[in-house]
């Protein structure tokens, strides 16, 4: 028996959630435990999933988060492996739900698998989400090979620098992600100060965000948009690095090329 029986709107969702897992894996991205997933369920909550008794006591979340009060979640668990939860994602992750006080959670459903060390962050995050009333329901935070040897530079840890080098690479990747690539300075793994300086670069209008030497934090509408996002950027890293393999500095789309593609597209430029 799942939670997911008989509720196939539900059941869609962590589906896309096994599917990118598996995605992840595939390309090199989630080494060991790398990465966490967690997505806000709450609107494919029914009344009988409302009345389902807990199978863990309420845990601390570690902090207050008023936005959440009444939300539900599916979070990988701690320690899980994205290709494990790609094949059984009720197995390598979570229901949870939030309770009253927005200090302490639940566990719900299938099993009592404790969320990721990284859910005080990524329910910070759904809490500013919330309180702004973005329509976003999904994070995920994974280590891209080619984005993360980026940031081991200063020059494209500078504001919006590799944002306007990927963009240039190739055209969809401003059409896909023409909000950029926002870019935080190394922080310690699971610290509030990271998760604190994420939700700041994604207030200034960022979805997907570049820890510097770890990996990426990105939010969309749901998993699928999050990680499309993500391998846009990651393919214009790709297509720069290979550029430099064949021994030449990629010259580019010009500014002028940029220009038209926004007009045309309708991006801001
Ligand atoms: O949870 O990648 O940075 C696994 C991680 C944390
Ligand atoms: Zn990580």
């Amino acid at each position: 028996m799942s939670i997911l029986d008989n509720r196939p709107a539900l059941k869609a969702e962590i589906d896309k959630v096994a599917e990118v897992a598996g995605y992840l894996w595939t390309k090199g991205w989630a080494e060991r435990n790398g990465g966490n997933i967690t997505i806000n369920i709450t609107e494919w909550v029914d009344n009988a999933m409302r009345a389902m008794p807990a199978i863990s006591e309420p845990k601390a979340i570690g902090t207050t988060l008023p936005h959440l009060e009444g939300r539900w979640f599916y979070c990988k668990g701690t320690q899980k492996r994205m290709r494990d939860l790609a094949r059984e994602p009720m197995g390598s992750g979570s229901i949870i739900r939030i309770l009253p006080d927005c200090a302490h959670y639940e566990i719900v459903a299938d099993a009592p698998v404790a969320p990721t060390s990284e859910l005080p962050s990524h329910l910070s995050v759904h809490n500013y989400l919330l309180a702004k009333g973005s329509p976003y329901r999904a994070s995920l935070h994974t280590h891209p090979i080619e984005l993360v040897a980026l940031t081991h530079s200063r020059k494209w840890m500078e504001k919006d620098a590799a944002t306007r080098m990927l963009w240039s690479m190739i055209p969809e990747t401003k059409a896909f992600c023409p909000r950029g690539l926002g870019m935080v300075p190394y922080m310690l793994p699971s610290s509030v100060e990271l998760a604190d300086a994420t939700i700041r670069a994604i207030d200034e209008d960022y979805d997907v965000v570049m820890w510097e030497k770890h990996g990426v934090f990105a939010v969309d509408t749901d998993i699928m948009s999050a990680f499309d996002q993500v391998d846009v950027l990651n393919k214009a890293a790709q297509i720069y690095i290979s550029a430099r393999n064949m021994g030449f500095e990629p010259e580019g789309m010009s500014d002028a090329q940029m220009t038209e593609l926004s007009t045309v597209f309708g991006l801001p430029k």
